[in-house]
């Protein structure tokens, strides 16, 4: 396809400033990253600083929260523009687990669109996480869900602002479980998001954003998800953290 595949990987909460510099070194050994693919890691905000200053410079680094806010006095929270200042060009928004919330107040679709719109401003790519629940699927509900979530999305960004943005679909049953949708079942529902892109937001739009798949993405899976011609890459959980991150980007057509 035309547009240039994304790899994500999402640390999440993992690693030590030990790991992460074992892990470091051995991505900036591991040889090249093919020309079509753009490679992200969504790292703690605490290790973004080591990841910048050490880790090989075609790879971008996302943080993989940002506040609702602006600087000033909102304690404990880290900005968008605190973000772009550091460095980093990405950040990873909506992600299933944040909007669960565990344990805490989930975050809705709504304040994920508008971080969304505020990271853009900001100047920050975005990486926008959406998906259904198993029991969401069982009851054939998947592309409502996935509907629901980019709604308002869609209301608040400029046809602009979708340079910027690519939309990770992630169904929550895959997600740390380590089921993965079948190729076939994740080009079913990519095809009906980008359908939904260019009935709600422009044909333009819909062929130009990425649809990243997230999920129990591996090295053994990659390939047969990345050969579909709607998904565009992945946003990478537990692989992203050993050297298999880097079957998964070498796994791109
Ligand atoms: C996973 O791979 O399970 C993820 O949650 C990626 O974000």
């Amino acid at each position: 396809g035309t547009r240039p595949y994304l790899l994500g990987g999402n640390w999440k909460a993992n690693g030590t400033l030990a790991t992460l510099r074992a892990l470091i070194a051995e991505f900036n050994a591991a040889g090249p990253i093919p020309a079509n693919a753009e490679v992200v890691i969504g790292a703690p905000f605490i290790h973004i600083p080591e990841c910048l200053s050490s880790l090989r410079s075609d790879i971008e680094i996302a943080a993989q929260n940002c506040s609702l806010t602006g600087p000033g006095a909102y304690t404990g929270e880290i900005c968008a523009s605190q973000l772009k200042d550091m460095g980093v060009t990405w950040v990873i928004l909506g992600h299933s687990e944040r909007r669960e919330g565990f344990g805490m107040a989930g975050e809705d679709s709504d304040l994920v669109a508008r971080k969304t719109k505020i990271a853009l401003a900001e100047g920050l790519k975005v990486m926008f996480c959406i998906g259904e629940k198993k029991e969401e699927r069982e009851a054939g509900t998947t592309m409502d869900v996935c509907a629901s979530q980019m709604k308002p999305l869609a209301d608040i960004l400029s046809k602009e602002d979708w340079a910027n943005v690519s939309i990770a679909y992630e169904p929550v049953w895959a997600i740390g479980t380590g089921l993965t949708a079948t190729p076939e079942m994740a080009q079913d529902t990519h095809a009906s998001i980008r359908q939904w892109v260019s009935d709600n937001v422009g044909a333009d739009v819909a062929s130009a954003v990425r649809i990243q798949y997230g999920g129990s993405m591996n090295g053994a899976n990659a390939a047969g998800l990345l050969a579909m011609p709607d998904i565009d890459g992945g946003l990478i959980g537990g692989s992203s953290l050993k050297m298999d991150f880097f079957s998964c980007i070498n796994s791109v057509p």
